[in-house]
């Protein structure tokens, strides 16, 4: 093996040409029938100027199309880019402007919205303009190097703008690899795709998962309780969110019977309850696997496949990570068993942000460990339990909202003096975004929360604005956001 994300895939793409790659809406593909189309499609970008190290953003549904494209941009040795169809043009312009990619595809009716913020440098285009009479010839892949860029993903900061996270082509397969061997992928599995492809848990876990390892994968649009239970039945794997599990719960057609024929649940992304991880395995008999991970850094521990999967616990790291604690300000590395920065390194750990050197270089210690921004600690067993995150980051239903991108459009209103946004429980999104205003004259919440909407994506929106004549605030005039969190924390309660 090469090394090369490409590479890998293509050895999937021969050895497995004849069986199911994926399958949507009743129809299925097989691995040599993704392969060609995706090579063909590659021949059509090379025409319109993609070409190795070139970014192309992608704002599409959840699609074969979209698939099809993720691994035509890889053909091409050029970088993909895949945005959250969430995101306002607010926050589009920032990526395209940051990225300079060579094209856009976006979806249908957005054309103008992405003219406007490539400014003339960009050329955009849409997935069905892609696919119109695909050329016959398959476009030779790209020579690659597994240190080369294959994709960048864009996370957002405690502070200043979103980053994108550069992954190489080594990262993604080392990743991938060690994962199938892990779980025990094999051919015969099938995974209900239920996640967005938009991020690393959905695109690369998911799809790389199957794909290595030749195994089938059911494409839904989004994730729906009802259609994810029926296709249990046929299938053997589901990864998701912990609210994908909650959901589940919640379903009482989700029965031991309806998941018989699963060999294994994975949860990530945000913390599994304990309660939840209980109430999962009295119901259907199966103990979820909960993983940890990051956009910078893939997967990094997992619970084991056999063994205990500790309810609480995010598992011991994956046999190629080095996971070490440290104290977050000097970098010194705790005795196991004490709570400190966790710290990693290892072969999917990310290159670093696109065009922000000092940003990487304020992320990693000396000797090349990434500083993860969650804190935790090591069991004596080697398993890892993580009790909270040094960084100022709230995840609602998987999805990261940074409050200090909230607050800022909150501030510049003219009817708020000062805002604070919290994470407080919620019972489907784990936790719900909230903002605190200290308004300045007259106040409307909803009429604040509409108006958010058209520069915010969704999910970032506060599910309550609380409005206060003061916030608390501690004697150095700070916002006290620990007393906030603590006088909202039943705000969402059952
Ligand atoms: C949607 N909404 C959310 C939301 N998702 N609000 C907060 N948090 C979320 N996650 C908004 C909707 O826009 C809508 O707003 C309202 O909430 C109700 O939406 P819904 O119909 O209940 O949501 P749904 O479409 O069912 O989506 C929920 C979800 C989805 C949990 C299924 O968000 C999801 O698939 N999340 C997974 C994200 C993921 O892949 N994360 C991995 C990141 S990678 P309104 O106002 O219009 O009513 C990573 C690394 C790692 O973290 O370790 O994996
Ligand atoms: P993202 O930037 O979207 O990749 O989110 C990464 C963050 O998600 C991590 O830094 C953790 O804070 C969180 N995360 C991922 N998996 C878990 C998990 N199993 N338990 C708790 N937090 C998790």
């Amino acid at each position: 093996m090469s090394g090369d994300l490409h590479s890998r895939l293509a050895a999937s793409f021969a050895r497995f040409a004849d069986r199911t790659l994926v399958e949507m809406d009743g129809k299925a593909w097989t691995y040599a029938e993704i392969e060609g189309l995706s090579a063909r499609l590659a021949t059509r970008l090379v025409s319109l100027g993609v070409a190795p190290g070139e970014r192309v953003l992608v704002q599409t549904d959840k699609s074969i199309e979209t698939l099809l494209l993720y691994f035509a941009v890889v053909r091409t040795g050029a970088i993909y880019l895949p945005l959250n169809v969430d995101y306002t043009e607010a926050e589009l312009e920032y990526f395209a402007s940051d990225a300079t990619p060579v094209l856009a595809v976006c979806r249908e009716g957005t054309e103008p919205l992405f003219e406007r913020i490539g400014k003339g440098k960009v050329r955009v285009t849409t997935l069905a303009e892609l696919f119109a009479d695909l050329p016959d010839e398959q476009a030779a892949p790209a020579p690659r190097k597994p240190d080369d860029i294959a994709a960048i993903l864009y996370t957002s900061g405690t502070t200043g703008k979103p980053k994108g996270a550069m992954l190489t082509n080594a990262n993604l397969a080392a990743n991938g690899n060690t994962l199938i061997d892990l779980w025990r992928f094999t051919p015969e599995d099938r995974l209900i795709h239920a996640l967005p492809i938009f991020h690393v848990h959905g695109l690369f876990v998911a799809v790389h998962c199957v794909v290595f390892s030749g195994a089938s994968m059911v494409f839904l649009e989004k994730f729906e309780s009802g259609a994810v239970i029926d296709l249990m039945a046929r299938s053997t794997v589901l990864m998701g969110v912990p609210t994908f599990y909650i959901r589940l719960l919640a379903d009482e057609r989700f029965t031991r019977e309806a998941a018989a024929n699963m060999r294994l649940f994975i949860s990530g992304s945000a913390p599994l309850s304990a309660d939840i991880h209980r109430a999962f395995e009295a119901r259907s008999g199966h103990r979820v696997l909960e993983r940890y991970g990051m956009t910078e850094t893939g997967m990094l521990t997992s619970n084991p496949y056999d063994g205990e999967r500790r309810a609480g616990f995010v598992g011991p790291p994956l046999p190629d990570v080095q996971l070490r604690i440290a104290e977050f300000e000097t970098g010194t590395v705790l005795p196991q068993g004490e709570v400190g920065i966790v710290e990693v390194k290892g072969p999917n750990i990310f290159a670093g942000y696109w065009q922000m050197p000092e940003k990487t270089a304020a992320e990693f210690r000396p000797d090349g460990f990434f500083i993860t921004g969650d804190m935790g600690f090591i069991d004596t067993d080697g398993s890892v339990q993580l009790v909270g995150r040094e960084k100022d980051l709230i995840i609602s239903g998987g999805l990261n909202v940074y409050p200090a991108e909230v607050e800022a459009l909150l501030d510049d209103r003219a009817d708020v003096a000062e805002a604070a946004v919290i994470g407080v429980p919620h019972p489907d999104f784990g936790e719900a975004v909230v903002a605190v205003v200290q308004p300045s004259g007259a106040f409307d919440p909803d009429a604040v929360r509409e108006e958010m909407r058209r520069d915010l994506a969704a999910f970032k929106v506060p599910k309550q604005i609380i409005a206060l004549d003061e916030l608390p605030r501690n004697t150095m005039g700070k916002i006290q956001k620990k007393l906030l969190r603590e006088r909202y924390a039943d705000l969402f309660a059952d």
